[in-house]
């Protein structure tokens, strides 16, 4: 009986009834009449967790006796997610919850907006993560995601007078019903120390690590559920603690505070994740994370998969994911345990790393490529400073030998930089060991491959390949639009959730009259959901009837939420001085939301100005009818579930060839958002599949881009030569959105014109005339509808299942577990 697997409950309302008071009793400890939202939360949470529970440990159980080859996907951040709605998706439990509550006297929406999301990442990345598992566990793959329990996640972002100020994100406060912790599979990860060289007992010279200290790696496992289809996957998020929770010497000598130094030492590893996307803070604390994780899952794999002691057997039990660099150092992790402790041979155990591991880049910014100097690295973890000389020196007799007489080459290629300081190159490093390295679109692999990694690209061309990013259909179109997805349902009927190529057969559909009046009163519903919330949430009123234009993603100066600021304030500029009469101006609402890294000042400093912007234009009774401009504070996956299904233009305007692929992208065009953008990342391929009509691109390609930075841009040119430009920029510059104050918005406007590395003025032009195109368009309702549903069929492709089966096909070789 011991060893029979828990069941579920029954899949009745009374059967869940039953569960939950059972929990509010049981775990919160209260009745209902006494209870509050939160304990309700817990309890509803607690109680679909049961439901889920079963076919979890059924699942690992089958991986460990079928040793299948696991997916583990090693990744700094999971970008989550609210988890009850997606939890109950999976469950078919949405209806019975419903009712159940009902029952007794709870709304269950109520519950719902209680749970906070845990915010463990940045943006793209992590978001991308989160969707990964999800599709694995769809599919059935087996798959464990390993990452960090960070205590604060990405800061909750306020605005105080139009500036952006981080809070804490104390997102684990109210209780954490997901999480499963397991002390009892805690790892040990040392820091520090040197290494010494010694002979083995069969006379081979070792070298041996002598570390200077070390925390616990505490496990937090999450379930994650595939849609309807009992599958449920594993996310192992690691915590740090102090290896003796009290020195007791030190304690009893009654220097209490020295004996929680340590222990406060040891936590502020997983404390907060870094809020810098894109530009490293070349910080000791973020590589004690990087490595902390990475040392903590592969022991943890080891010790839990691979039973046998058989540690040859890897490759065929698993490949790693590395999700940009900052797992790499898991590389020489794995050598290290291979090496050091199971003592193989180093050429045995470089093949079977080799095999073990693929990385994914996600940039193309220089200046986010992540280097380690040798000096931290040899502080830290001087033993994986030794082995990676000794990588690169096997590697670089490789390339000199394949390439004699071009010691330039094998400078370049070099994992250790040499200049400004003696450095490893993470992505080099990555490529090295990887049996496969992609980029996150086609254009993106391309640029890797001729810029980024080009000698290695050369050098290794089968290495090379294209995974295009994807985005799970379950919670971007099932949870975040049930409308839309209700009318696909009764069109095409069930399946489309998990084959989603099928929307290609809404096609026909398109030119169906009815069927475009159901879309359009889908969307208006969405706009009004999303007027509730932003007036609820941000006291802010979003006009009724506007053609709502998204803008939606991280602040970054590549990203050009200054263009779209440049649009609108021209608009704005031309309607005051009688250029434009109002009632030639298509009505819009510009939404942004976007949180800025905090030391990034530039990213900072448009932040205030969006806000400035909003505050003048909101207020000017002469544009009052036509625009308006929200910036809702605190974007999160959360309101982008609301945001997303509501818009109707979506803005994807980065410079050509710096964007890696984005995904939000997919998400508006998934929701019938048309899209306006440059021909960058993902984009290409939207724009390819929803067709010209359908799409509105702009701006310079990347060759153009490419081609006028090699010419010399001068931004100023522009401004000079454009005045509808320069109108523009001069109304920025004058005070006018700064209360006369011209020094507040100084720094920006300078930076565009005497800089502007990312040519929002060279496309101005372009993207003003496109947006006029847009107005047009929109004007004729009929055509947009069309366009919208065209956008929708044609999306399918970009659903995460798509992506997870290419790297299946062309990286990872795993199956689905029967
Ligand atoms: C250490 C500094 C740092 C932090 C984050 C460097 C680089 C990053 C990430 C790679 C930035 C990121 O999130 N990249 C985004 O990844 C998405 C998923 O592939 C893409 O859709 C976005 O285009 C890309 O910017």
């Amino acid at each position: 009986l011991a060893l029979a697997p828990v069941t579920a409950p029954p899949h009745s309302v009374d059967g869940f009834v039953r569960e939950f008071l059972r929990e509010l009793n049981t775990s919160a400890g209260v009745t209902l009449s006494r209870s509050t939202v939160n304990d309700q939360y817990l309890s509803l949470a607690r109680t679909v967790r049961h439901y889920l529970s079963a076919r979890w440990l059924e699942n690992t159980r089958k991986i460990r006796d079928t040793k299948a080859k696991m997916v583990g996907y090693l990744s700094a951040e999971f970008l989550l997610g609210r988890q009850l709605g997606n939890a109950l998706l999976a469950t078919d439990l949405e209806e019975i919850a419903d009712k159940a509550l009902a029952s007794c006297g709870i709304d269950i929406a109520t519950l719902r907006a209680q749970e906070v999301e845990p915010g463990l990442g940045n943006g793209g990345l992590g978001r991308l993560a989160a969707c990964f598992i999800d599709s694995l566990a769809t599919m059935g793959v087996p798959c464990i995601g390993y990452g960090i329990r960070y205590e604060y996640g990405i800061f909750r972002q306020t605005f105080v007078d139009g500036q952006q100020v981080e809070q804490p994100d104390t997102w684990l406060t109210l209780g954490s019903p997901w999480e499963f912790p397991h002390p009892e599979h805690a790892v040990q990860v040392d820091f520090g120390g040197h290494t010494e060289k010694y002979t083995d007992t069969d006379g081979v010279e070792r070298s041996r690590w002598v570390p200077a200290w070390n925390v616990l790696g505490m496990p937090f496992n999450y379930m994650v559920p595939g849609y309807q289809n009992g599958q449920v996957n594993t996310l192992r998020l690691w915590s740090a603690q102090a290896t003796k929770a009290f020195d007791l010497s030190i304690f009893n000598s009654g220097d209490y505070a020295e004996a929680v130094r340590a222990q406060t030492f040891a936590e502020n590893i997983t404390k907060v994740l870094y809020p810098e996307d894109s530009t490293p803070q070349g910080k000791e604390l973020r590589l004690q994370q990087q490595y902390f994780f990475v040392a903590c899952s592969i022991r943890d794999f080891l010790d839990r998969f691979i039973l046998d002691g058989d540690v040859r057997s890897l490759p065929d039990r698993v490949i790693f994911q590395l999700n940009d660099t900052h797992p790499v150092i898991a590389v020489p992790e794995l050598m290290r345990v291979l090496v050091d402790i199971e003592k193989l041979e180093w050429e045995e155990a470089w093949e079977i790393t080799k095999k073990c591991f693929a990385y994914t880049c996600h940039t193309l910014l220089p200046e986010a490529l992540e280097v380690w100097s040798t000096e931290l690295l040899g502080r830290l973890l001087p033993r994986h400073l030794e082995i990676i000389y000794r990588i690169n020196d096997e590697f670089l007799a490789e390339v000199r030998a394949a390439f004699p007489n071009d010691e330039m080459r094998a400078r370049q290629m070099s994992i250790i930089a040499e200049y400004p300081e003696r450095a490893v190159r993470m992505a080099y490093l990555a490529t090295v060991a990887g049996s496969k390295v992609n980029g996150v679109a086609e254009l993106h692999s391309q640029l890797l491959r001729d810029k980024v990694l080009h000698d290695f690209s050369e050098y290794w061309p089968e290495k090379f390949t294209n995974v295009t990013n994807g985005v799970t259909p379950r919670r971007f179109l099932r949870l975040a639009n049930p409308g839309l997805s209700e009318l696909i349902t009764e069109t095409l009927g069930t399946g489309w959730l998990t084959d989603l190529e099928r929307l290609a057969e809404l096609e026909p559909y398109a030119e169906d009259a009815e069927f475009r009046a159901a879309f359009v009163r889908i969307k208006a519903a969405n706009k009004t959901r999303l007027r509730r919330l932003l007036e609820a949430r941000d006291e802010v009123a979003v006009p009724d009837g506007h053609l709502l234009d998204v803008m939606v993603k991280r602040l970054h100066e590549y990203k050009r939420q200054s263009l779209k600021l440049l649009h609108i304030v021209s608009l704005y500029e031309q309607i005051v001085t009688g250029k434009l009469s109002a009632d030639e101006v298509t009505p819009r609402t510009f939404v942004f939301g976007a949180k800025a890294a905090p030391g990034y000042r530039i990213a900072k400093e448009t932040i205030h100005l969006i806000n400035s912007v909003a505050a003048v234009v909101n207020r000017d009774p002469l544009v009052k009818d036509v625009l308006k401009v929200v910036f809702p504070s605190n974007y999160n996956v959360t309101l982008a579930e609301t945001l997303i299904p509501a818009a109707d233009l979506s803005e994807q305007i980065s410079l050509a060839g710096k964007e890696a692929s984005g995904t939000g992208n997919m998400k508006f065009a998934l929701n019938g958002a048309l899209t306006i953008g440059t021909d960058d990342g993902a984009n290409v391929e939207i724009r390819k599949l929803v067709g010209d009509d359908h799409f509105f691109l702009f701006g310079l390609s990347e060759p153009e881009v490419t081609d006028l930075q090699t010419a010399g841009y001068r931004s100023h040119e522009f401004y000079e030569s454009d005045p509808q430009l320069k109108a523009a920029l001069d109304l920025i510059a004058s005070g006018h959105f700064s209360g006369g104050d011209r020094g507040v918005f100084e720094p920006l406007v300078s930076n565009l014109l005497y800089d502007d590395r990312f040519m929002a003025l060279a496309d101005f032009r372009s993207y003003v005339d496109t947006q006029a195109k847009v107005d047009a368009y929109y004007a004729d309702q009929d055509a947009w509808a069309r366009s919208a549903v065209l956008n929708v069929a044609r999306s399918g492709y970009f659903s995460s299942d798509r992506s997870m089966r290419d790297y299946i096909d062309r990286i990872w070789h795993t199956r689905p577990l029967r």
